[in-house]
């Protein structure tokens, strides 16, 4: 009989930056469905890539002095490096900068076309590149995109029009007919309850850059980016050959939830169009959070994935991701949680179980498993509870991968309390109630080996190692009663970490702030009153600028405060806040930055600041200093979203 078909997508990164924590989440979240479904025996095909045209890719790399290719060329090994640290499985890596791809979305079109949905006209409205999306003024808030709290650039061009209102009918009762089609069903309801509103048609080509796929016949156009990405899910099938005809339908898309739109109507309107099966499941995950907040590297709240996998171990990492992030939910990073499910699930539970069970079986028989005597009822019930497929298998098929692996780890938590109860390293006179506890202990732990290599692969390896065996599939998750085996030397699978001490500058919440007014304090000689502008609100500041500066110099300029430091009345008058300034030899100077909006964020790279607030005592523990004109902190320059953050004064002047 042929193989049931498994075929799993994630999204197609946009390499216009490196790789950020919440690509690494939805890697892993598709290669652990993809390894489960491999277990299972099923013939598997897991696609993932990077999307690589469009309107954002193409300003970035014009802003580095680069040809888009040349960019892309340079920005996609590093996903391709993530893939590989995290050890994702996927049968292929699609780039949308392959010929074979462009020739297909012209196909496609071309199908769109034949089929009478695709017409030339003109749009005019709002794009936001940061989301490749159009925008009415109705869907924005406060005149700024809803996801980038940008203001959209308008647009003005001749376009070529998807009729996608022709399937809005169709969509909704597909969606309704179907209830797995969108998951989880929050997100279904989201979606049919925006499709109450009738559809537009979708504008999908551009005209005023050439970076993309040309529209077949118009060289003055390329397509819209969403429409050649969506794509890649059917041309890395080699859409109509033979993988196609083998795996489509896609199983499940897995996608976060900021595209959902994209992927539940614009894709399945165009599949509509060109006669295609629409996929089996679109799986919304939520997005991952730093320190409750949400990623963004104009603000500095980053983490490196790949810097992740060579502190902690590619391990701790996926099963920290699987196991701390709700299904379908937003979730939190921190380096401590990532430390606790480490130390505790990983190290203690698993690692402590093979090797106590290892070391017995060495000590007491040689390394070699001992047949069991005789099962009691602690075995029985442990047998019993390793019973465990069913369940697990639902949970993954409805896509609560967590709660799976919570499931399985209950069953490494009995092991582990049968271990407790049973004390064999008491029982040295008693030998075939030794044989039988440790022989209990290694068969649970090769069935556990099993069940863990989807989320847990390397550790999975390593244990089927040490049991002297190789690595097994669902088929073998029986308990047997006559297994035989040698184990290899005891090897600690997890050793224990400290959290990485989240650095002192992340107590720093520094931000511009333009001077509006300046006057001088009635009762001191050096000090002045400043009145400042800090984007979304209204300060007042004492500092001692007087000896330093004029009140005619200050006005206007844009500098660098701390705004979390506790308030303070300073010779009478409330202060809220600090500037910045450097000192070098009675010389002061402000940091500035000009260029850059009154409330941006400042900071170092890779340092995410906190919301608490800080002394002046720890303050001054932070040793900010001068370089080249501008002002460092542990060799990194403190920047804004725009521009280095400027201090004309001498090298290794202090700033306070
Ligand atoms: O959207 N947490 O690319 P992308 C979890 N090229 N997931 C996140 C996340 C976060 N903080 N931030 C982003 C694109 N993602 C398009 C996709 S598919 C035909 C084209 C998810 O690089 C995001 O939701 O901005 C998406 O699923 C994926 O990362 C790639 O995002």
């Amino acid at each position: 009989m042929a193989k049931k078909k498994f075929y799993i997508t994630t999204a197609i990164d946009y390499p216009n930056s490196f790789p950020h924590v919440g690509h690494a989440y939805e890697k892993i979240i598709a290669d652990v469905l993809a390894r489960w479904h491999r277990l299972k025996g099923e013939d598997v095909f897991f696609l993932t890539g990077t999307d690589e045209h469009g309107q954002k890719i193409y300003k970035t790399a014009k802003e580095q002095g680069k040809e888009p290719k040349q960019f892309v060329d340079e920005m996609v090994p590093y996903f391709k490096k993530l893939c590989k640290k995290l050890n994702i499985s996927n049968s292929r890596f699609i780039r949308t900068t392959e010929e074979q791809h462009k020739k297909i979305c012209r196909d496609i079109f071309k199908k769109l076309e034949n089929n009478g949905d695709i017409y030339k006209g003109a749009y005019e409205g709002l794009y936001c590149s940061g989301c490749e999306a159009y925008y009415t003024e109705k869907d924005l808030i406060d005149g700024l995109c809803p996801v980038h709290k940008k203001k959209p650039e308008p647009v003005k061009e001749e376009t070529y029009f998807f009729r996608m209102s022709k399937y809005q009918d169709r969509l909704i009762k597909h969606i309704n007919q179907y209830p797995n089609f969108i998951q989880p069903t929050s997100k279904r309801n989201e979606i049919l309850n925006r499709l109450k509103e009738p559809l537009k048609d979708l504008s999908v080509s551009r005209t005023t850059f050439d970076w993309g796929v040309s529209v077949p016949g118009d060289k003055e156009h390329v397509l819209y980016v969403w429409l050649d990405a969506l794509l890649n899910y059917i041309t890395g099938l080699d859409y109509p050959g033979e993988n196609f005809k083998k795996y489509w339908p896609a199983d499940a898309h897995i996608i976060g939830k900021d595209i959902t739109w994209f992927h539940t109507v614009i894709w399945p309107c165009e599949l509509m169009s060109a006669g295609i099966e629409l996929p089996k499941t679109v799986h919304v995950h939520g997005f991952v959070n730093l320190g409750g907040e949400k990623l963004s590297k104009s603000r500095g709240i980053v983490v490196d994935p790949i810097k992740l996998v060579d502190e902690y171990g590619v391990d701790a990492v996926r099963y920290f991701f699987i196991k701390e992030i709700p299904a379908g939910e937003d979730g939190n990073f921190s380096y401590e949680a990532l430390t606790e499910r480490t130390n505790s699930d990983l190290a203690d539970d698993l690692g402590n179980l093979l090797q106590r069970t290892s070391v017995l079986i060495h000590k007491n028989f040689g390394g070699k498993i001992p047949l069991p005597v005789r099962f009691e009822r602690e075995e029985e019930e442990l047998i019993q509870e390793s019973d465990i497929f069913e369940q697990t298998d639902e949970l993954m098929k409805t896509f609560q991968w967590n709660k799976a692996i919570s499931r399985i780890w209950s069953f490494i938590r009995m092991c582990n309390k049968y271990i407790n109860e049973t004390e064999p390293w008491k029982r040295k006179n008693e030998p075939d109630r030794l044989a039988t506890i440790l022989y209990t202990l290694a068969e649970s732990l090769r069935i556990i080996s099993i069940y863990i290599s989807p989320f847990v692969p390397e550790t999975a390896e390593k244990i089927s190692h040490q049991l002297g065996r190789k690595p097994g599939t669902f088929a073998d998750i029986k308990f047997k009663k006559t297994t035989k085996g040698v184990l290899e030397k005891p090897e600690i699978l997890f050793k224990k970490t400290e959290a990485k001490q989240e650095d002192i500058f992340a107590k720093l919440s520094l931000r511009v702030a333009r001077i509006l007014e300046a006057k001088e304090h009635p009762s001191a000689d050096k000090l002045l009153i400043l009145q400042i502008d800090l984007g979304t609100e209204k300060r007042q500041l004492v500092a001692g600028l007087k000896p330093h500066f004029s009140i005619d110099e200050l006005i206007g300029k844009h500098i660098v405060v701390l705004t979390n430091l506790k308030p303070a009345k300073i010779k009478g008058t409330e202060s809220n806040g600090m500037l910045l300034a450097a000192e070098h030899k009675n010389k002061v100077v402000l940091l500035e930055a000009p260029r850059s909006e009154p409330g941006e964020q400042v900071f170092v790279e890779g340092i995410t600041p906190c919301r608490e607030q800080i002394s002046i005592k720890d303050f001054e523990k932070i040793n900010i200093t001068t370089k080249q004109g501008r002002a460092i902190y542990n060799k990194q320059f403190l920047k804004t979203k725009k521009e280095e953050i400027e201090a004309n004064i001498d090298d290794g002047a202090k700033v306070c």
